[in-house]
């Protein structure tokens, strides 16, 4: 099978001819409606962007490429990479292509890790990530290639340039923050001809003695790759690509999105807020404990981390696969145990909370099942991965894959710069009243 770049090179004119068909035929179809509601609730279900490497069918969860997860969970992260690019899994000889790619792209300049090594000690792990990509944007080939002057149906090149650099260097410079931030500061380097995911797992360089941290890390990053083009990550990176930013600037964007606690930060506040049940009630505890838990936690205005989502209406299956894997190796774990349980209290309070919600006139839950951020943090606390302000991190390194690949594909297809309508309360009140 050619390589990614090749399968790419033939793809790109046949995805352009599709897309510029659609248009022509079918630009003045409409496809969308918005009310005032959806304009000050986050544009919630408008639909008024496209991406083609997922989708998330509420009641379905996340389809990649037309698979859904769950039919696609074996996959390794360099087979999911290839699969949001290209629409195909790669054989063995494109995936070991992809493989040495990361291989050869990988070494991580020296000032990064000084710069890394001078910010204070209680620099946030994700603040230093993004800090850790943003300094290398003076290597940009696409900024290079640009200010040289370049035709614009090659813009896609330089950018899936850029990509494989960061995607090589984003587990070395994860891992190393773990190093530098919780340990001793020693850099365990990229291995070659190790996989992707086992490679992060290695150079977190926590004891795996059954290679099963090491599958943690390819599932994980396999089910964080993408969630279709609307959440706050990818959006915000496809918003500040479409202005022709570099992929540096735009992925660090879109990470900065994914450290806020209502996006990818939830599994940081998860893992705590089992953790303080646990402390509380001095273990495992019982359901009925949970209970009064969960309604404490709602009643004094906050959220219960890991329930809910934006577009989901049923479980997360990257909840129910973490689950499975968590159930084969380690049942006996209090924490995880905990997390099953939780599972069986938390949606039957949310819906009570809910119905008490809607009788005092406030919007109900739409969604009160769990979503990825749910259980993941429990399975890495098993494996001594235990400072969870950590965990969106992992995160970072997985999705940075998906809005990369749909960063390519949109200077593949020339899309425009992103720029809605906005209006203010005055337009809106005019409008209403006529
Ligand atoms: N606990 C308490 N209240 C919740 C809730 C939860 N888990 N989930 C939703 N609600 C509340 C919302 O805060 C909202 O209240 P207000 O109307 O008073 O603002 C109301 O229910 C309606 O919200 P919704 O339509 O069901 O959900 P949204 O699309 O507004 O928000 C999300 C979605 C994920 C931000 C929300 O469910 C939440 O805050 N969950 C907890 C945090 C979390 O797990 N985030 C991770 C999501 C996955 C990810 O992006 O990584």
């Amino acid at each position: 099978m050619p390589t990614l770049q090749e399968v790419l090179q033939k793809r790109i004119p046949k995805y352009r001819e599709e897309v510029q068909q659609i248009v022509r035929s079918h630009g003045d179809k409409v496809i969308s409606e918005v009310n005032v509601a959806q304009a000050y609730g986050g544009m919630r279900g408008v639909k008024g962007m496209i991406c083609d490497t997922s989708v998330v069918e509420p009641d379905k969860g996340l389809i990649v490429r037309g698979h859904p997860l769950l039919e696609i969970k074996h996959l390794w992260p360099e087979e999911v990479f290839f699969l949001l690019l290209t629409g195909d899994l790669p054989d063995d000889e494109a995936k070991a292509a992809l493989q040495k790619e990361f291989d050869r792209r990988s070494q991580v300049p020296e000032y990064v890790w000084k710069l890394l090594r001078a910010m204070p000690s209680d620099s946030h792990p994700m603040c230093m990530l993004d800090t850790g990509i943003l300094v290398m944007e003076r290597e940009s080939i696409f900024r290079g290639w640009y200010t040289k002057g370049m035709k614009r149906e090659d813009y896609w090149i330089p950018t899936l340039d850029d990509a494989l650099n960061i995607l090589a260097r984003m587990p070395v410079i994860a891992a190393g923050i773990y190093q530098i931030r919780y340990k001793e500061g020693n850099i365990i380097r990229w291995t070659h001809g190790l996989d992707y995911g086992a490679n992060y797992a290695n150079m977190l360089g926590l004891p795996d003695p059954t290679g099963s941290f090491a599958k943690l890390m390819r599932l994980y990053l396999n089910f964080h790759a993408d969630h279709e083009g609307g959440n706050v990550s990818a959006n915000t990176c496809h918003t500040v690509g479409s202005a022709l930013s570099d992929a540096y600037y735009s992925v660090s964007a879109g990470l900065n999105g994914l450290a806020g606690p209502l996006h990818g930060l939830a599994n940081q506040e998860c893992l705590g807020w089992i953790l303080d049940t646990m402390e509380r009630f001095g273990g495992v505890p019982t359901e009925e404990q949970l209970r009064d838990f969960a309604f404490e936690t709602l009643r004094s205005g906050r959220v219960i981390p890991g329930y809910g989502h934006a577009v989901l209406r049923v479980v997360d299956p990257r909840y129910a696969g973490f689950l499975e894997f968590g159930k084969e190796h380690m049942s006996d774990d209090p924490v995880f145990q905990t997390v099953e349980r939780v599972f069986n209290v938390v949606p039957k309070v949310l819906q009570e909370y809910s119905e008490e919600r809607v009788r005092q006139g406030k919007n109900p839950i739409a969604n009160c099942w769990p979503n990825v951020d749910a259980g993941s943090g429990a399975l890495l606390y098993h494996y001594g991965l235990t400072e969870f302000p950590y965990y969106t991190v992992l995160f970072s390194v997985s999705r940075s894959m998906g809005m990369l690949s749909q960063l390519i594909l949109n200077r593949a297809l020339g899309t425009a710069i992103t720029r809605p309508k906005s209006v203010s309360t005055q337009w809106i009140k005019k409008a209403v009243a006529s």
